[in-house]
């Protein structure tokens, strides 16, 4: 079983700040950089047992078009029997990353960690908005089950949308690891790196306080032990961060849910 890792480097349905088009480069960066080496807390090592091939970034064109592009690409790692791990750009690329997945394996389980519930109907007429994926993949059927974690922006119209579409929701406010599900079925991982408190992350478009930390969130993941179809880190913001950290936060997801897919299969 191959991992597949791919660049998506867009930020043009972002809707405060650009510069998540940057993200793929920095992480890659980071990931290979001789200040840590390739082990995971799972004891899997990148180049040993993990079989991670790094696909590039996936030329975008900026338009409705990516849509298909993506989930084109998709369906073509899934059906070759790849698990794709895709480096965001903003968090629009969930949609077209779960349509392209669903292509083959039918609607899935979403196990998605955000500040922001990503549910808007349009966000300012821009249905393909980073704040509207899960609605788009909601109406279309996408998903059979989408369980968010640490919540803490909901408004009322997301708040109707959430109960319209049957979303679970672990609100930060009462978050606590024992209330994670812990799938019996294969799912799907969407990490908004804006989850952590910005304290761990500087480097993201819409810093919300009172975040996860990344033990919590490594706590959400090692606990899972159904295997893992897909997973997106998206949202980091290379012009917001400070210093490395940022970077080197969104490398480390890479390689734990490169080890997690892996132990898991
Ligand atoms: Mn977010």
């Amino acid at each position: 079983m191959t991992i597949h890792l791919l660049g998506l480097p867009t930020d043009v349905n972002s809707s405060f700040l650009r510069g998540a088009a940057k993200a793929p480069a920095y992480i890659r960066e980071a990931l290979w950089s001789d200040h840590g080496n390739l082990a995971s807390e799972l004891g899997l090592e990148l180049q040993q047992e993990i079989d991670l091939i790094d696909e590039g970034d996936l030329e975008l064109k900026d338009s409705a078009a990516d849509v298909d592009l993506i989930a084109q690409r998709i369906t073509d790692i899934a059906q070759a029997g790849g698990i794709p791990l895709c480096l965001g750009g903003d968090h629009a690329v969930t949609y077209p990353i779960i349509k392209g997945l669903a292509a083959h394996h039918g609607p899935v389980t979403i196990l998605h960690f955000d500040a922001h519930p990503d549910l808007y109907d349009d966000f300012e007429g821009n249905p393909l908005s980073h704040a509207s994926p899960f609605a788009r993949i909601m109406e279309a059927g996408l998903a059979t089950r989408l369980v968010q974690v640490g919540i803490r922006t909901l408004n009322r119209h997301c708040r109707e949308q959430a109960e319209r579409f049957g979303v679970e929701i672990i609100e930060m406010s009462t978050f606590a690891i024992d209330k994670i599900p812990v799938f019996s079925a294969p799912f799907y991982v969407s990490l908004d790196l804006d989850v952590l408190d910005p304290a761990y992350m500087p480097g993201v478009s819409h810093p919300e306080p009172g975040g996860l930390s990344v033990r919590e969130i490594l706590a959400c993941l090692q606990c899972q032990q159904a295997p893992i179809l897909g997973a997106d880190i998206v949202e980091f913001n290379p012009d917001a961060a400070v210093g490395p950290l940022s970077a080197v936060t969104a490398a480390k997801f890479v390689k734990e849910l490169a080890a997690l897919a892996t132990r898991n299969q």
